[in-house]
């Protein structure tokens, strides 16, 4: 009788693993700290020296601690803010490139748009809806270059909450007049914003920096 036990207990086992590997799979989302691999967990390593594995757990450690937490805004931007504020052209050799929250806690340095990113994603992965989620493309007026934030919405047309690295505290749009918005995007679309108009939205937007983005955040999917 002993054959029959040892295969129901291996028939359990194969299933409680497929389970596992059901739940983990759903977890695996583009730009969540969840996704990262040990695969990619080393590649990084690798690719970016020593330092790696304990900003990349300590990213985990960070979603997991403030899911379900009545706040998510402020520390999700102070988590973020912390990482030290740097040029593209002085850690990725080229003048604009967009990284995955992976790739910026892994070179530990990033510039207006890898903190908007990271913000968006980080409060994806803790459960506020996409439609809450804008990063939105300014001008500003100090530095007059251009500039990105991300913009939570309260409500659908509400006064965005604007979480930035030039701006620590997170403050309402109407309060950062120094912000001029060109346009805004998300997951679903993008829209153009229209001084003293009703902002346009662009459906099938070609953004190119974003779909960059997007397919690096697939290869990552894919360790
Ligand atoms: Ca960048």
């Amino acid at each position: 009788m002993t054959p029959p036990r040892r295969l129901n207990a291996a028939a359990i086992l194969c299933a409680l693993a497929a389970v596992a590997a059901t739940a983990f799979a759903a977890s695996r989302e583009p730009g969540y700290s969840a996704s990262v691999t040990p695969g990619l967990m080393a590649r990084y390593e690798q690719r970016f020296g020593a330092g790696v594995r304990g900003r990349i757990d300590g990213w985990k450690a960070f979603i997991t601690s403030t899911a379900g937490q009545p706040a998510l805004l402020d520390p999700v931007n102070a988590f973020f803010n912390r990482v030290p504020s740097t040029t593209d052209a002085s850690i990725w050799n080229v003048e604009e490139y967009w990284a995955t929250p992976a790739e910026m806690l892994s070179i530990n340095g990033a510039d207006c748009e890898d903190y908007a990113i990271a913000k968006y994603y980080a409060l994806k992965e803790l459960g506020i809806p996409v439609n809450r989620l804008r990063m939105v493309y300014a001008k500003q007026a100090q530095t007059t270059e251009a500039h990105m934030v991300l913009a939570y919405y309260p409500e659908p047309r509400a006064d965005p909450l604007i979480l930035d690295i030039l701006d620590g505290t997170i403050r309402p749009a109407s309060r950062r007049p120094d912000l001029t918005p060109v346009y805004s995007f998300n997951d679903d679309d993008l829209l153009l914003v229209q001084p003293g108009k009703a902002s346009v939205r662009v459906d099938n937007f070609s953004n190119r920096k974003w779909k960059e983005l997007l397919e690096k955040l697939g290869r990552e999917l894919a360790h």
